[in-house]
């Protein structure tokens, strides 16, 4: 872009280098070359002076940041798939566009939900810590380490999005049946590819699968989706994966379903308060009976250059006077 017309934007925490480099040969870019997030007043004023914002799941673009938003702001490129992070209705409203990074991350999350649905009844991360740990390995015995067989189980999928299509296509090649929930039944052609059975009440599910994956975006009608009551129609062999949003299921619930033995266990990516996680939480993975990862599902080279390429096609796209390829409209 011609030096006059470039855009201005700021990027919120480290992106890689490429794209940095290239952000900043297109585009008037400020960098965040410290890599903590911005606090609300900074992102406050990164708004008042900038034409595209950069953020990621770490940054909260609230209405009250929108609101703080100069004439010159047109963009918010997120930096990721899921968008609960921004106020999408408020930026509509002011006539700011919204983007995000869809399919670049798809394979690498679903095949980081397979891991996870593997790790919790093959019980993965104790026998690593066993191996790693001072006391070490005390020999092979034939009933030592005894996990479940995943392969002839049911999985629950709930959100038959792009994500859950790509988990539901793993999983099948793992022997899985695959189950779904969805608010909208899937196309014909793609029940038929993943022999896959879909429920329009998610409270019966719930209570026939073996496996429950969550992979639906967080909104205020998915916020505590997986609560108290429904954790409790659950089979007591059932286990969790939730690689999406933590807030889709209430945590001190499942922290009493998984002590009590309720159900058996669950393999978390993410968590209501990131980065923070209790210490019943720790506790219960101490136990074995939980897997905990630090949202690291879609923690690729490959995926993370692609998501830059795409923020950069979004403001290019929008800047040329078109219609970005990512934009998300708001949701009633
Ligand atoms: C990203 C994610 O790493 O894209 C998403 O929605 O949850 C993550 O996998 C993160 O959000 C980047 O902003």
């Amino acid at each position: 872009m011609p030096k006059a017309t470039r855009p201005s934007v700021v990027v919120t925490r480290r992106l890689p280098d490429g794209i940095e480099t290239r952000m900043r040969e297109l585009f008037d870019t400020e960098l965040n070359t410290e890599d903590t997030p911005m606090t609300q007043h900074q992102l406050g004023s990164a708004v008042a002076h900038a034409q595209v914002l950069v953020p990621t799941v770490t940054d909260k673009i609230d209405a009250d940041i929108i609101d703080r938003a100069g004439d010159g702001l047109k963009l918010i490129a997120q930096f990721g798939n899921g968008v609960d992070n921004i106020d999408v209705k408020a930026a509509a409203a002011r006539g700011i566009t919204v983007t995000n990074t869809p399919r670049v991350l798809t394979d690498d999350t679903a095949d980081m939900v397979m891991a996870m649905m593997l790790a919790v009844p093959r019980r993965l991360v104790e026998g690593a810590q066993i191996m790693a740990s001072a006391q070490g390995w005390g020999g092979w015995s034939p009933t030592w380490m005894m996990g479940q067989r995943v392969s002839g189980k049911r999985l629950g999928i709930i959100g038959m999005g792009r994500i859950g299509a790509a988990v539901a296509r793993r999983a099948k090649a793992f022997g899985i049946a695959i189950h779904y929930h969805n608010r909208k039944q899937a196309h014909p052609d793609l029940e038929a590819e993943l022999e896959a059975t879909y429920w329009d009440d998610l409270d019966q599910m719930l209570a026939r699968v073996d496996i429950i994956t969550v992979n639906c975006p967080s909104t205020p009608a998915t916020q505590h989706m997986l609560n108290a009551e429904r954790l409790k129609l659950m089979k007591p062999h059932a286990y969790i994966v939730n690689a999406a949003r933590g807030g889709i299921i209430d945590e001190d619930a499942l922290v009493e379903a998984l002590r009590e033995e309720r159900i058996a266990g669950a393999a978390l990516d993410v968590f209501q308060n990131e980065p923070a996680v209790g210490p019943a939480m720790r506790h219960l993975a101490d136990a074995g009976k939980l897997v905990m990862l630090p949202h690291m599902s879609s923690a690729t080279v490959e995926a993370r250059h692609e998501m830059g390429e795409r923020v950069i096609v979004n403001i290019h796209t929008l800047f040329d006077g078109h219609r970005p390829p990512d934009r998300v409209l708001p949701k009633d």
